[in-house]
C-alpha cells in the first residue's frame, strides 16, 4: 500500500471512530491515537524521507490537511458531547418550583422587649445614657437608701420575693439604679434603667415579674416643670399628640413631691373595660422630684441640686400600644399570640 493510500485510510478510519465516540473519554483517546506524539500519523510521516522530494511534498500536504481536518472534527465532536453532558446533567438536576419549600420559622422580638427598646431610643435621643444594676439587689439600695427603712409601711406597697441570701432581694423596681448611678456619677447626671423586676402581684394588669423603665435627671435648678415637658414628650412620641395624659398626687417615699401619670386607655377607647378597670385610664408610671433624704444617702449637695426620676411600667405601655387586655397574654408564650407580632418594628 503507497503511503498516500496510508494516509488516506488513517482519515477514513479515524474520521469514522470520531463520528461513533459516545463520550469525552474515547474522544481524548482517538485524539492521540492518530495525532499524539506517537500517534498513527506521525509514525507514517517519519518514513517520509524515504521517498523523493516531490512525493514527500505532496504526502505532506496531504498529511497537513488530514491532520487539519481530524482536528477540526475532533473539536466540532467535543463541543457537541459537552453540550449532550451538560444537558443530562441539567435533566437529572431538574427543580421542581412548584414543590412546597421547607419551612423555616423567622423569630422577631417579643411586643415587650420591642416596647423597650423604642422607649430607651426616645429618652437616648433625649441625652439620657443607658444604666444597668442587678436583678438580686441589696436591700440597702431596694428600699433602705430609697428612704425605706425596715419596718416603714411603705415596704408593703411592694410586695417582695425574698431569697436566701441575707440582706438581699429579687429588685422590686429599677430605682435602686437610682442609687447605683448617685453613688457612682457626678452631677449632672441623666440616666435611663431598663430592666426586669418582681412582685408577688398576679391579675389582668400585674405580673411577678415585668419591666420598668426608670429615669433619673440630676442639675442644677430642675424642676418639676421640666419632668412634665420630658415625660410628655416621651407620652406624644410613643402614644401620638392626641393621647390623653394624666398627671394625678400621688405618694412615693423616694420622690416629694410625687405623680402618677395615667394614659387613656386605648383598649376601650376609654369607654371601660377590665383593662382600665371601667375607668378609661391606666396608670403607666410613677415619678417625682428626688426627695433630699435620697440625695443626702448618697452624698449628693442638696444645696446645689436638684433632680427628678420616674418608672415606667413596660407592659402597661405595650399593652395600650398593641390592645392587649391581659398582661398574662404577653409570658404565656403562646405561639399564636407571639406571631401576631411579626415585624411590628
Ligand atoms: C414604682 O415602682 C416606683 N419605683 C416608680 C417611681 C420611680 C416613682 C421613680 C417615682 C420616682 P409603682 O409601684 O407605681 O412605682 O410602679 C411603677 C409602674 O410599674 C406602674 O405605674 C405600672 O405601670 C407598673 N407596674 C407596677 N406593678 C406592676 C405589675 N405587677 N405588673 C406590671 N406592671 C406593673
Amino acid at each position: 500500500m503507497s503511503l498516500k493510500q496510508q494516509v488516506e485510510g488513517l482519515e477514513k478510519e479515524a474520521l469514522e471512530l470520531i463520528e461513533k465516540a459516545s463520550d469525552l473519554e474515547s474522544l481524548n483517546s482517538i485524539r492521540v491515537e492518530f495525532l499524539g506524539k506517537k500517534g498513527k500519523l506521525k509514525s507514517i510521516l517519519k518514513t517520509l524521507g524515504k521517498l523523493s522530494p516531490e512525493e514527500r511534498r505532496e504526502i505532506g500536504q496531504l498529511a497537513n490537511r488530514v491532520k487539519e481536518e481530524l482536528e477540526e472534527r475532533l473539536r466540532e465532536k467535543e463541543k457537541l458531547l459537552r453540550e449532550k453532558a451538560l444537558e443530562e446533567e441539567l435533566k437529572k438536576k431538574k427543580i421542581d418550583i412548584t414543590l412546597p419549600s421547607a419551612w423555616i420559622e423567622t423569630g422577631s422580638s417579643h411586643p415587650v422587649i420591642s416596647t423597650l427598646v423604642e422607649i430607651s431610643e426616645i429618652f437616648v435621643s433625649m441625652g439620657f445614657s443607658v444604666a444597668e444594676g442587678p436583678e438580686v439587689e441589696k436591700e440597702l439600695y431596694n428600699f433602705d437608701m430609697l428612704n425605706i427603712p425596715p419596718d416603714h409601711p411603705a415596704r408593703d406597697m411592694q410586695d417582695t420575693f425574698f431569697i436566701n441570701k441575707k440582706g438581699y432581694v429579687l429588685r422590686t423596681h429599677t430605682s435602686p439604679v437610682q442609687i447605683r448611678a448617685m453613688l457612682t456619677r457626678e452631677p449632672p447626671v441623666a440616666v435611663i434603667a431598663p430592666g426586669r423586676v418582681y412582685r408577688k402581684d398576679a391579675d389582668p394588669t400585674h405580673s411577678p415579674m415585668f419591666h420598668q423603665i426608670e429615669g433619673l435627671l440630676i442639675d442644677e435648678n430642675v424642676t418639676f416643670r421640666d419632668l412634665k415637658g420630658i415625660l410628655k414628650i416621651f407620652l406624644e412620641s410613643i402614644f401620638g399628640k392626641n393621647v390623653g395624659i394624666r398627671f394625678r398626687p400621688s405618694y412615693f417615699p423616694f420622690t416629694e413631691p410625687s405623680a402618677e401619670v395615667d394614659i387613656s386607655c386605648s383598649v376601650c377607647g376609654g369607654t371601660g373595660c377590665r383593662v382600665c378597670k371601667g375607668t378609661g385610664w391606666l396608670e403607666i408610671l410613677g415619678c417625682g422630684m428626688v426627695d433630699p433624704n435620697v440625695f443626702e444617702a448618697a452624698g449628693i449637695d442638696t444645696e446645689k441640686y436638684t433632680g427628678f426620676a420616674f418608672g415606667l411600667g413596660i407592659e402597661r405601655i405595650a399593652m395600650l400600644r398593641y390592645r392587649i387586655n391581659d398582661i398574662r397574654l404577653l409570658f404565656d408564650n403562646d405561639m399564636r399570640f407571639n406571631h401576631q407580632f411579626k415585624g411590628i418594628r
